[in-house]
């Protein structure tokens, strides 16, 4: 038996976080986890360091995220976590679990769990989960459904160039065992809010261009997102519309979540983005990566800027 799947059977409790600002690949695979280990009859939560994001509120049984009902756990599983940091106060947690598993597909690393499943290639945690659980002919139409959901999400629907056939392949399988493809695609991609919105349209408007127009920036400040009533962990997804601009190599986005700290994201076509994450501490994939950098804003931006020139030449 798979080692992990031993170490969920041996556990009384179990923990399963996610990351900080949790997406649609960490939740669809917590929640998916959680699925499999209620079904082996186990006491199971599972949370982030954030709360839900009211974008994820449709996500079956999302009531129960961060719902922490023990001090202490026997398995503690870390899904979409590129680094231990990203389980933030959860650390105790995993300190004191008897078992650790760790289950991610970030460059960089091996896993921080006694037993991990890292893999760069994949797609996202999802895919890795499926692959786990496949075998064990559990996968029900609300497993598949989450699943679904990560896989989606951690693909662009299936748009970013990390949609491999084995991705298709397992969209086919989850789409087979009942996964609502319909329903999924429009709560992720066609139930925004008017204030989101409102925020995309604020931010296309201020979009930056560099590079004789190969390099886009988005520049999401504090009065952006006060003016249109959201928080820094509303912004997922408006990254994408700097890098949808043809001729654009690098799409950048930068949101000033405290003052002077800004969260950057980098999604690329042609460079590797998760070199210049690194730079400044952080990482991620060749297309799609994010790092945090503190400082005033024009200086933030030309840090950025300078960093993709020096870059070039590699
Ligand atoms: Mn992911």
């Amino acid at each position: 038996m798979n080692p992990i799947l031993e170490a969920i059977k041996k556990a009384d409790s179990i923990l399963i976080v996610g990351h900080v600002r949790p997406d649609g690949d960490c939740l669809g695979s917590a929640f998916a986890l959680r699925e499999y280990c209620i079904m082996q009859g186990k006491v199971v939560d599972v949370g982030s360091p954030s709360p839900l994001p009211e974008a994820y509120s449709f996500v079956k049984h999302s009531e129960v995220f961060n719902r922490i009902t023990r001090r202490k756990y026997d398995l503690f599983i870390a899904v979409d976590c590129g680094a231990l940091d990203r389980i933030g106060r959860f650390e105790g947690f995993y300190n004191s679990a008897k078992e650790t598993v760790w289950i991610d597909h970030h460059r960089g690393h091996n896993g921080f769990g006694k037993y991990n499943i890292v893999d760069s290639e994949a797609s996202s945690a999802c895919e890795l989960v499926f692959d786990l659980l496949e075998c064990e002919k559990v996968i029900n139409k609300k497993i598949a459904t989450y699943l679904y959901m990560g896989l989606s999400s951690d693909t662009g629907h299936f748009m970013h160039n990390n949609t491999t056939p084995k991705v298709l392949l397992t969209a086919y399988k989850l789409a087979l065992y009942g996964a609502d493809t319909y329903g999924l695609a429009t709560e992720l991609y066609r139930s925004r809010s008017k204030q989101k919105t409102e925020l995309i349209a604020k931010c296309i408007n201020a979009m930056r261009f560099y590079n004789d127009d190969k390099v886009s920036l988005i520049c999401i400040t504090r009065e952006i997102l006060a003016e249109v009533g959201l928080e820094s962990n509303d912004t997922e997804g408006i990254i994408d519309y700097a890098i949808a601009v043809k001729g654009v190599e690098i799409g950048v986005s930068i949101c000033e979540e405290k003052s002077n700290e800004y969260k950057v994201s980098f999604r690329s076509r042609t460079r590797n983005v998760g070199d210049i994450a690194s730079i400044f501490g952080g990482g991620g994939h060749m297309y799609a990566a994010g790092c945090r950098i503190f400082g005033k804003k024009e200086d933030v931006i030309d840090k950025i800027l300078k960093a993709i020139r020096d870059t070039e030449a590699e």
